[in-house]
């Protein structure tokens, strides 16, 4: 496995590229242009930019996470093809400085979705957490009038820029069904996995996370079956996954380890990380050690050892531990115990050999 960490960007980030080639075996950044809207197509000179600032560093730009689909493209709307068209030119622009592999999902609306970002842990640290009952019983035009109202939430979809669209767009997915999204989503692969084939870029879809319908929206990429599916639908090398373990083990009836066993040639790049699920659904990330999640991220590594797994990996999340401040789940510390925690496993299991 080859492992990465993402990084925001210079001045976007509170991790440093020089304390990220310090964590021992991390060979690249996992990277986007956070400034560029969905549907953009990205600009040559910014893109050199982060290769320039990886290259002082000795850290490989590979992994894009990610480029976003407009959101006329999951609707299906006739404008779609301008945004398709942009998503092709920075498929290739970004082939041209090395990058191979792009992460992107496709979820109406919202990207992650949790009710709390610093849910507190016995020991005192903070996570991301999930309450399946707050979520379900949400009102989405209720809670865009709340947190137009407080300037410190932060979650990805409830930008306060966003917040004026968000009823509109809300409208918009009005009767799109869960098949129609498949449509569209068919429609876009068609389209983009030619050019990613020509220009050697295996394209990564990201799975829902949580991986159910939140806010009466429909979703997708959720289970196996559904995987399956996707990768049927343009039954090419280059239109792969990011198999994300903390997504798609949200719902305890994924078998993560099992997907890695299938889908093994399929996945480019890998999310690996644990989550406590409780009795009622609800969720929170935890660290990457099997005794502290619901996920026995030791038979996920295996999987991924058995099958000779080459890709690229990520820690994912990391709660945040020894009062660091930083993005929710993306701090320094505890990632970089997670990527020690993975190479563990893995070395041991090289060894055992
Ligand atoms: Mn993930």
């Amino acid at each position: 496995m080859k492992m990465t960490f993402r990084w925001f960007g210079e001045s976007n980030d509170t991790v440093s590229l020089d304390q990220i080639r310090q964590i021992p075996g991390t060979e690249g950044i996992v990277w986007a242009l956070h400034d560029q809207p969905a549907g953009a197509e990205w600009p040559m000179d910014q893109i050199l930019k982060v290769k320039r600032a990886a290259d002082r560093h000795g850290l490989h730009i590979d992994v894009v996470e990610s480029v976003n689909v407009h959101e006329d493209i999951k609707l299906g709307l006739p404008t779609r093809e301008t945004y398709i068209e942009n998503y092709q030119r920075t498929i290739e622009k970004l082939a041209q400085v090395g990058v191979k592999v792009i992460c992107y999902n496709f979820m109406p609306v919202f990207d992650w979705t949790r009710t709390q970002l610093d849910k507190e842990l016995p020991d005192g640290s903070t996570a991301l957490f999930y309450e399946r009952a707050k979520v379900e019983g949400m009102d989405p035009a209720a809670l865009v009038e709340e947190i137009a109202g407080d300037p410190t939430f932060t979650m990805p979809g409830w930008e306060p820029e966003r917040l004026q669209d968000l009823i509109s767009l809300l409208q918009a997915y009005q009767g799109v069904t869960a098949e129609d999204l498949w449509a569209h989503l068919q429609y876009f692969l068609e389209k983009i996995i030619p050019v990613a084939e020509r220009n050697g870029v295996r394209m990564a879809i990201h799975p829902d996370d949580p991986p159910w319908s939140v806010f009466g929206l429909p979703r997708i990429i959720t289970n196996q079956d559904n995987i399956r599916r996707l990768l049927q639908i343009v039954d090419s090398p280059y239109n792969g996954i990011t198999l994300c373990s903390g997504s798609l083990g949200a719902d305890p009836d994924n078998d993560v380890a099992q997907m890695v066993r299938e889908f093994a040639d399929r996945i480019p790049f890998a999310h690996i990380r644990n989550v406590k699920i409780f009795e009622n659904g609800d969720f929170v990330e935890t660290s990457h050690r099997v005794t502290d999640g619901s996920l026995d991220i030791y038979e996920i590594v295996k999987a991924y050892h058995d099958i000779g797994y080459t890709g690229y990996v990520r820690p994912d999340h990391g709660r945040h531990i020894w009062n660091e401040s930083c993005r929710p789940g993306y701090g320094l510390y505890d990632r970089a115990l997670g990527i020690m925690y993975l190479w563990g496993i893995w070395d041991s299991l090289q060894r055992r050999e």
